[in-house]
């Protein structure tokens, strides 16, 4: 049995998405997968190690999933493993495959556009877009010669389909990603899932759409020349609305750090950090300073902040990038 096990947004599910739809490489049969919203990253313990021959991994920290992998490998299963997030200490072993990369202008699906030498590079540049990576987006763009009008659409299709992934639970998506991926994997061409009529495309447009526009009310928690702090409603919309709103406010002003946060069901919140983007560095450090934070150096997040952290949060984030 193979297992593609990979994270539920748009550079997750487009690097797995390049992969089973090539010709290039020798595809599994009937894989298993497995995904969760964006910030579950904890799958790869979710692989049945007694049935797996071969596991795909995508767009989940190394870190997080240190001894999950350890103990696929020791049972010499082989192991592909595919991200750009903390890696920790990697596991040597010769069951294991890895492009592992932490440059913050890079994310999985790139790693995967290299690895199929542009097997499906339009594709990748609509996970680039987003995962909120648009000047390397913009370059892979013009290398394969997109016009600005194909940058745009390919931009708005990876917003949304990165969109879909936020959410507290499943329950909060449109569309669990592991239908969105078989659905998706219809369209070898994006352009033909963009102009198609009633699509997924544009059913995730409306719904993004409405979600945005209730988001522009968002009450002001913090902001100073440096970070900017919001808060949204502890509701479905806002749940999975809270990831895009950040790259917006992030785009609209890219010298601030800016959070998004959400209150949880028992009082702690759900933070989402995004370092500025004149200065992508440090969000991870950041919010590993905090209980259940994590992340990349550009974006990253905190699960459960005690209500007693926030103002000390804020003034980490401000003080960070002085
Ligand atoms: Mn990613």
């Amino acid at each position: 049995m193979h297992f593609d096990v990979f994270n539920g947004d748009a550079d997750g599910i487009i690097a797995l998405l390049q992969l089973r739809l090539s010709q290039k490489i020798e595809q599994p049969n009937d894989p298993v997968l497995i995904t969760g919203v964006k910030r579950d990253i904890n799958l790869l313990k979710q692989v049945d190690v007694n049935k797996a021959k071969s596991v795909t991994v995508l767009d989940i920290s190394l870190e997080k999933n240190h001894d999950a992998l350890v103990e696929i490998l020791q049972k010499e299963i082989n192991v592909f493993y595919v991200d750009h997030h903390r890696t920790g200490e990697i596991p040597q072993s010769k069951k294991l495959v890895s492009l592992l990369d932490t440059d913050a202008n890079t994310c999985t699906s790139l790693l995967v556009n290299n690895y199929l030498n542009g097997e499906f590079c339009t594709w990748a540049v609509a996970a680039a877009f987003g995962d909120n990576m648009q000047a390397s987006a913009e370059i892979l763009a013009k290398q394969n010669n997109l016009t600005l009008e194909q940058q745009s659409l390919l931009s708005e299709l990876g917003v949304y389909i990165n969109y879909n992934g936020y959410g507290r639970s499943v329950e909060d998506l449109h569309f669990h990603p592991a239908d969105l991926f078989q659905q998706l994997l219809k369209y070898p061409d994006p352009f033909e899932l963009i102009y198609e009529k009633n699509s997924i495309f544009t059913q995730l447009k409306n719904a993004y759409l409405a979600d945005m526009d209730k988001a522009k009310n968002a009450e002001v928690l913090f902001n100073n020349e440096h970070c900017k702090a919001v808060q949204l409603a502890d509701e479905p919309w806002a749940r999975r609305v809270s990831g895009v709103f950040g790259n917006e406010l992030a785009n609209a002003s890219p010298n601030k750090a800016h959070a998004v946060i959400t209150k949880n069901d028992d009082g702690s919140y759900t933070v989402s950090l995004r370092a500025p983007l004149k200065n992508k560095q440090g969000a991870g450090d950041l919010c590993a300073r905090f209980p259940t934070g994590g992340g990349r150096a550009a974006a990253a997040g905190i699960n459960a902040l005690p209500q007693e952290m926030l103002s000390d949060f804020f003034n980490s984030v401000s003080e960070y990038y002085a």
